[in-house]
């Protein structure tokens, strides 16, 4: 199956903030919806149908379902969408690359219309809103309109179960504290329907940098498109209409992770992400030479190497599996006997360098220590991000 576009005629007048305005000029009218779908088949109907109800007459609008199902759920749509006035396509993915962020993704990378509103297919999305994101987004200017739970009129009953609001509660506080200026205007940075300009999305396309990891593509997009405005609209997220969800605990690990690389973009953050990460080996590194040196007769210049050691490994981990994951030139074993050497290497430049600054520009032992440390950690941390991962 492949998906199709739609010609339109009409023209909306725009009103784009200078900043949010691009040179896509392929994309000057119409409404794409894209919709993730993962065997969804039985909430197919009814969410057609009420999708169909709420477009507006006159807006040039299509559906275009990203579906990675193992079910009917595109026989079903092909079925559902002949019924109706609507200009629908099923984009079936027989490599499911990247879950349901690859699947937005996808749809985006495949829509062409001046707005394009991604939403899900459980109807815990109401379409109704469909034409208020719309007439928000232009009426206000905004790159993106986000529908939000969280600001006034909205409601998040849908959640269910008190875990789940807590987490996603919580979620939602993780990431306005990471990006406290550019989720600003957003009550909802987490939420999973919202209309966005194709002209704000070509920007980051073009640049390669959109690579969402999991599902909170909304982040993502606020991230590296940096929209000049951003408006709500409140809804009701509703209760799943039909099926079962896909949420689980690994996507919310996977969030986390997404969370940490989209906040670690840079190298200045990446170099204090580094150096947290180097901070916290102290934790290692003072336990073992504490059991090293009250319960083994290891000398305690003996027991400091080994501790050493083991403090960069703890580093090594943290560093690879975290904030570099997936980022690495060299093969695993390399990587991790280079960060080693490199942590060694520190501690053979360090104390020179200190001996300098004492003797030679007649620091007192102290801050002479804290600057050693300072520029070593530096050195050794451009060192990892130049050489040892992309
Ligand atoms: N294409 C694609 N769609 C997916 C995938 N996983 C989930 N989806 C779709 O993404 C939308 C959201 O998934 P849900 O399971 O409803 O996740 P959720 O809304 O966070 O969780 P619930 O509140 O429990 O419904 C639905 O339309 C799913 O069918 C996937 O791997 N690929
Ligand atoms: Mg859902």
């Amino acid at each position: 199956m492949t998906t199709s576009s739609s010609p339109s005629e009409s023209r909306l007048e725009p009103s784009v903030p200078e900043a949010d305005k691009a040179t896509d000029s392929t994309a000057e009218h119409g409404v794409t919806i894209v919709i993730p779908t993962y065997n969804e088949a039985a909430n197919i109907a009814e969410l057609l149908s009420r999708i169909s109800a709420s477009v507006p007459p006159g807006q040039e609008t299509s559906v275009l379902f990203v579906d990675d199902s193992t079910d009917d759920t595109p026989e079903v749509i092909q079925k559902e969408a002949a019924r109706l006035p609507l200009e629908v396509s099923v984009h079936h993915r027989a490599d499911p690359v990247g879950g349901l962020g690859g699947a937005v993704m996808e749809g985006i990378a495949r829509s062409n219309t001046r707005w394009i509103v991604v939403m899900d297919a459980d109807l815990q999305h109401p379409p109704a809103l469909l034409p208020q994101l719309i007439a928000k987004g232009e009426e206000s200017g905004a790159g993106l309109v986000v529908a939000s739970r969280y600001t006034d009129g909205g409601n998040r009953s849908g959640l269910g179960s008190r875990y789940r609001v807590l987490v996603s509660g919580a979620s939602t506080s993780l990431a306005k504290a990471l990006f406290p200026r550019l989720l600003r205007d957003t009550s909802d940075p987490m939420s999973g329907y919202f209309a966005i300009r194709r002209e704000l999305v070509g920007r980051a396309e073009r640049s390669g940098a959109l690579r969402p990891l999991g599902y909170k593509i909304l982040l993502e997009l606020i991230v590296r498109c940096r929209p000049h405005a951003i408006a709500e609209v409140a809804y009701d997220f509703g209760v799943r209409h039909a099926g079962e969800s896909k949420s689980t605990v690994r996507e919310g690990l996977r969030f986390l992770r997404h969370l940490i690389r989209l906040r670690t973009g840079g190298m200045p953050s990446r170099a204090l992400a580094f150096g947290a990460i180097g901070l916290s080996g102290f934790l290692p590194n003072l336990a073992v030479r504490w059991v090293l040196t009250h319960s083994t007769d290891l000398h305690y210049a003996t027991a400091e190497v080994v501790a050493n050691q083991v403090g960069a490994l703890w580093n090594f981990v943290f560093t690879d599996r975290l904030l570099y994951r997936g980022r690495g030139r060299l093969g695993r074993h390399t990587r991790l006997l280079s960060f080693i050497a490199l942590a060694n290497a520190d501690l053979v430049v360090r104390i020179p360098l200190m001996v300098l600054l004492v003797s030679g520009v007649g620091l007192t032992p102290v801050p002479a220590t804290a600057i050693a440390l300072c520029l070593v950690s530096l050195l050794r941390f451009l060192c990892v991000d130049r050489f040892l991962y992309r």
